[in-house]
């Protein structure tokens, strides 16, 4: 009867992640702070260990999020529980992996596939400077920072949790690096590639634990995928106009 639980609750965890975004007519203030525009939309876990240790959920990391959408935004607010924040990288392009960082994974096609040194998909690495990095053609880190707006503030009562909120611009598959490029208008039906996760370090001289949305398949024992391939991110679905 154990296993029959487990594998039920892992079925309906794995169907709750196609996820669908309820429409916002009211634009997300980006301010760390939950307006109640948020409230007509659900939580969505983020139980997955992709790299490093477990971490014990009570303090040292534990986390959800929300999404919205409007015409020229992904809204994103994660709910991060995170006993030490820490950045010890000050220049955002150095090991950002390595400092606390929200990772969102945005593939606005869904079209998959390697995206390491392409922007046919983004891993925007956001540090808590709200700086935005990523990999460019060149095989080199770049700030994206301009592709969204970042902000977040610490809960004053414990377990003092981060409310963090990231609007985000989606761009298309053929986005040039260096040049002038026009953001996607978001439709609905419009299926997304997306996936989210945490770095979470507390003071290692590297990343303690690195947890996600989403249930990668290990390649050679190896669940830090998604920086690589977009086939790992999940899909999210945009609901009809409110
Ligand atoms: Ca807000
Ligand atoms: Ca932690
Ligand atoms: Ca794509
Ligand atoms: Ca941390």
């Amino acid at each position: 009867m154990k296993i029959h639980a487990l594998t039920l609750s892992i079925l309906m965890s794995n169907a709750a992640l196609a996820i669908d975004v309820e429409h916002t007519t009211t634009p997300i203030v980006i301010d760390g702070v939950a307006e109640s525009a948020w409230d007509k939309t659900t939580w969505q876990p983020m139980p997955y260990l992709m790299d490093g240790s477990l971490p014990n959920s009570d303090k040292d990391f534990k986390g959800r999020y929300k999404l919205l959408w409007d015409e020229n935004t992904l809204y994103l607010q994660a709910d991060i529980t995170d006993d030490v924040l820490i950045d010890t990288h000050p220049d955002p392009t150095e090991k950002y992996w390595d400092d606390d960082a929200l990772e969102i994974f945005i593939d606005s096609d869904a079209s998959g596939g390697n995206h390491q040194f392409n922007h046919t998909a983004f891993a925007y690495h956001i540090g808590l400077d709200n700086q935005a990095a990523d990999f460019g053609s060149d095989k080199k880190p770049h700030l994206y920072t301009e592709h969204l707006v970042s902000n977040w503030k610490r809960n004053t009562v414990a377990p003092y949790n981060i409310t963090w909120e990231v609007a985000i611009k989606l761009y298309p598959n053929d986005y040039q690096e260096g040049a002038k490029n026009t953001p996607l208008k978001l439709t609905a039906k419009q299926v997304i590639g997306f996936m989210l996760a945490y770095c979470d370090n507390d003071g290692s001289k590297v990343r303690e634990h690195f947890m996600g949305s989403h249930e990668v398949q290990p390649v050679n024992g190896d669940r830090n995928r998604g920086f690589i391939d977009a086939d790992v991110f999940g899909k999210i679905t945009l609901l009809s106009r409110k």
